[in-house]
């Protein structure tokens, strides 16, 4: 499936909808960190995060320790940040709104 790179403005468009998102540079992609209760909360965050890529077919790169999960969505098609890392960062959101 053909998928392309967000340029700048369309970047900072997208950035301004996701003020708990990060851009990094180096990495080409798009960075939050989580806190949860325990370890069981945030595995229960990211069963339901790996639903939703699973469903949209682009899957996040995260690091989990006990309550803590820090996720880099990048889009390795595109070789950086796409609409598909945006929209799921916006799927992201919505679950732990
Ligand atoms: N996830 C992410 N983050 N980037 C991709 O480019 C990507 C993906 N590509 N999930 C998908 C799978 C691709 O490899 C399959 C074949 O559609």
């Amino acid at each position: 499936m053909q998928v392309s790179r967000l340029d700048e403005a369309a970047r900072a468009v997208a950035m301004h909808q996701l003020p708990q998102w990060t851009y990094d540079a180096d990495a080409q992609g798009i960075r939050r960190s989580l806190r949860f209760g325990d370890f069981a909360e945030a595995f229960g965050f990211m069963t339901r995060v790996a639903i939703l890529a699973e469903k949209a077919d682009h899957h996040p790169e995260w690091f989990n320790v006990y309550n803590r999960v820090e996720i880099l969505l990048t889009t390795h098609d595109a070789g950086g940040l796409s609409q598909r890392d945006i929209d799921l960062a916006t799927a992201i959101d919505a679950i732990t709104a």
